[in-house]
């Protein structure tokens, strides 16, 4: 049986790439889109995630629209990186498709509710803020949900809209705190690793020569974020964050990482957002996430182009 998921997110142009992942691959029953404020404001992450359903022809899957607002700060975006629409690159037509009238976090709430116990994960992609709000208005939803899996965070990497916080951990930091101390199974997926989740040129050349409609638009955006991403790194390519998340569900032993304890800043302006990763286990702090270190590039490039071939 697929396993049921809900993918929360802020596209983007990685998100797109994650959300067309999870839709090309059959082990996976996509429940629903719910949109945050994040890369750009709510209304274009909610009108993006509905382009990319319909580039994908899959009307059928429910977008719902969130949070507008962090929990307790002003939004932060990143224009800078995603462009004015947040999914700047290849021309696509505005959606026809609606947003669903039931808000995202009544999604999340009633979903969890309804099914049993244990069989739906949510892949957050952007800032916490929805599933902090879910689980503060319906403490009972937490321990129905079989496991989180979630794009954020460094240690090695330290950040990326800060010099110490990456950026959907920095948007929301009283959400993130909230999830990282939910007691929710939780499989990070930190700058550490989608660092090594390079845009080479092959890379995007095969997408590319897919020949489709869909290979054509994630060779645009990726080519897109890339000249921003190669100029500030100095790499071969722009990671790819947000399709490690559904990677790692479709084959975890593409990667590793280490059962640890990791806490998140909110109090210093500093390090505001930081998370706090306890990879080398100085503390006797409880561990409460899988923190990713490492990913087979290769072959997750190779999973992605044979799925995105498949739309
Ligand atoms: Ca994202």
């Amino acid at each position: 049986m697929a396993r049921k998921i809900i993918i929360d997110t802020d596209p983007g142009q990685d998100d797109a790439v994650a959300i067309l992942l999870a839709l090309a691959s059959p082990e996976l029953d996509l429940l629903g889109l719910t949109c945050v404020a994040g890369n750009v404001p709510l209304a274009l992450t909610a009108k993006n995630a509905r382009i990319i359903c319909e580039l994908a022809n899959r009307t059928d899957v429910p977008v719902y629209a969130g949070c507008d607002t962090p929990i307790a700060r002003k939004l932060v975006t990143a224009e800078h990186v995603h462009g004015k629409t947040g999914l700047d690159g290849p021309t696509l037509p505005d959606p026809v498709m609606p947003v669903q009238d039931q808000l995202a976090v009544d999604f999340i709430i009633d979903t969890l509710r309804a099914a049993p116990a244990g069989t739906v994960t949510l892949c957050p992609l952007g800032p916490l803020t929805n599933i902090a709000t879910a689980f503060h208005r319906a403490p009972d939803i937490v321990d129905r949900v079989q496991e989180i899996v979630l794009m954020g965070g460094a240690y090695f990497e330290v950040g990326n809209i800060t010099p110490a916080a990456e950026f959907n951990i920095y948007v929301d930091p009283e959400a993130a705190k909230a999830v990282f101390a939910a007691g929710v199974p939780l499989v990070v997926l930190p700058l550490d690793v989608t660092h090594k989740a390079l845009t080479t040129q092959p890379r995007v050349d095969a997408f590319r020569n897919l020949g489709t409609p869909v290979g054509q638009a994630v060779a645009e955006w990726t080519g897109f974020f890339e000249r921003f991403d190669k100029e500030k790194y100095g790499s071969a390519g722009a990671p790819l964050h947000d399709p490690c998340v559904i990677a790692y569900l479709l084959q975890p032993d593409l990667f590793s990482g280490r059962h640890i304890n990791v806490e998140i800043e909110t109090a210093s302006d500093l390090t505001l957002g930081m998370t706090v990763a306890d990879w080398w286990r100085v503390t006797d702090r409880t561990p409460n996430a899988l923190f990713i270190g490492d990913v087979d590039a290769d072959r997750f490039f190779a999973l992605l182009t044979e799925r995105l071939a498949q739309l």
